[in-house]
């Protein structure tokens, strides 16, 4: 039977549900906590519905550290969310963690050690290029650290946009390969 239009106005409506994927790194391990134990303490915080719940994670991996500063080997690792947040809300979910962690951008270079990054890798099939916010993250393709653990869980997931070519998380990772020979 339907509802009188002015009880079907107070049913709350439900959140859309969407699947993120984020990249975890740590490289710095401090008498308070070791980086696996940031990867682990990020992933639980992730795990918070109905805002967010991790579906996935993959293995921790241990990698050669990327960049112009000189910097200890960083654990990294990928995750696949379920979110109620839209995607500005979910990396100012991210920056909160990082910042709970210990992160403080104001005393770290670009691209230096942190005690924790969480970047938003991938939001369902949404391309967003705004100040403060690119999805697919930009760097993605070119990233042996990110795209390793990411295809331990989702190979199969599409990246959007021009630069990928709508070439899935696996292909990325072959071409990568192939090209640069990247391992860890
Ligand atoms: N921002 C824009 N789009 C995004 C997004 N999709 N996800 C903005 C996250 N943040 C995004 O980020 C700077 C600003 O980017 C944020 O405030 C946000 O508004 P950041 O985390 O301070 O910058 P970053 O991480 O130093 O740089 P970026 O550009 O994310 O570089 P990468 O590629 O993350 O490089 N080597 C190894 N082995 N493993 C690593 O994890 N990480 C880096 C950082 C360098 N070398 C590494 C690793
Ligand atoms: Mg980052």
């Amino acid at each position: 039977m339907a509802l009188p239009a002015t009880q079907q106005s107070r049913v709350p409506a439900s959140p859309a549900i969407h699947l993120a994927a984020i990249a975890l790194g740590s490289n710095i391990d401090s008498p308070s906590a070791s980086r696996a134990e940031r990867l682990h303490a990020a992933l639980h915080a992730l795990d918070d519905p109905p805002r967010t719940r991790t579906l996935a994670r993959s293995d921790f991996i241990e990698t050669a550290p990327v960049g112009p500063i000189p910097q200890g080997a960083y654990l990294n690792a990928a995750a696949i969310l379920e979110t109620s947040l839209e995607p500005v809300a979910l990396l100012a979910r991210l920056l909160d963690i990082e910042r709970a962690q210990g992160r403080d951008r104001a005393r770290e270079g670009r691209w230096g050690p942190r005690t924790l990054d969480l970047d938003l890798l991938l939001y369902a099939d949404r391309i967003v290029d705004q100040p403060g916010l690119t999805i697919p993250h930009p760097r993605l393709a070119e990233r042996a650290f990110v795209l390793i653990p990411l295809a331990q869980i989702a190979p199969d997931w599409v990246v959007p946009g021009p630069s990928a070519g709508g070439q899935t998380v696996a292909q990325l990772l072959a071409a990568l390969t192939a090209t640069s020979g990247s391992r860890p």
